[in-house]
């Protein structure tokens, strides 16, 4: 099992295409290796509103963010946006509950086995045919995620608690990683609002 800073995640992340990500690589890689404590740090922010979306980097093929999440903090019910999501839970712990995918936006919910908490150290994979779900902080400390979408999901159908319908939502960064040409990371840069 070997030890990967981002940079290395990066390098084999930039070298897949559309059909790598379709296929089993990503999911032996990560079997296969774990991160360097701390090697996420720059990309760590949190904030107090709602859960933390930073970007690290992002290309046609996939997008890769870390996720901060303040106790309380939730996503609505959310699809993927027809991609493949695979989340790892870099501190902390998420509660997962996953509904049955809905046949249309205004197709009744209807919960798919309990919510699940999942800690630290936990690999989570998901796609819009197994389910849309929605994850929250139901501890008290705060919790941080890594999420790898192939391809990348600016947008996606989160369920409207009020008019019970699916509506597709453009997902935003709180901030996001800034790189050299040569793939040397520069900043992590505020993203306006
Ligand atoms: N899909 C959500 C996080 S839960 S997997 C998002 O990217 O904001
Ligand atoms: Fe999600």
């Amino acid at each position: 099992m070997a030890n990967v800073s981002v940079s290395d995640f990066l390098k084999f992340l930039t070298a897949l295409r559309a059909r790598d990500f379709k296929s089993k690589k990503v999911d032996l890689f990560l079997k296969n290796q774990t991160f360097l404590e701390d090697t996420f740090l720059p990309f760590i922010h949190f904030r107090d509103d709602t859960y933390g979306r930073n970007l690290v980097f992002r290309n046609e093929f996939f997008e890769l963010a870390v996720l901060t999440w303040l106790p309380g903090h939730r996503t609505p019910i959310h699809d993927h946006a027809s991609q493949r999501c695979w989340m790892m839970i870099e501190s902390g712990e998420l509660t997962l509950k996953n509904y049955e995918p809905p046949s249309s936006n205004t197709s009744p919910l209807i919960a798919l086995g309990r919510a699940e908490r999942r800690k630290s150290g936990d690999q989570i994979y998901i796609d819009d045919d197994m389910a849309v779900h929605a994850i929250t902080n139901s501890s008290t400390k705060p919790a941080v995620s890594i999420h790898l979408y192939a391809g990348p999901i600016p947008e996606c159908r989160i369920f409207n608690e009020v008019s019970k319908r699916f509506e597709t939502k453009r997902l935003s960064y709180l901030t996001e990683g800034v790189w050299s040409s040569q793939g040397d990371f520069i900043e992590s840069r505020i993203c306006d609002p």
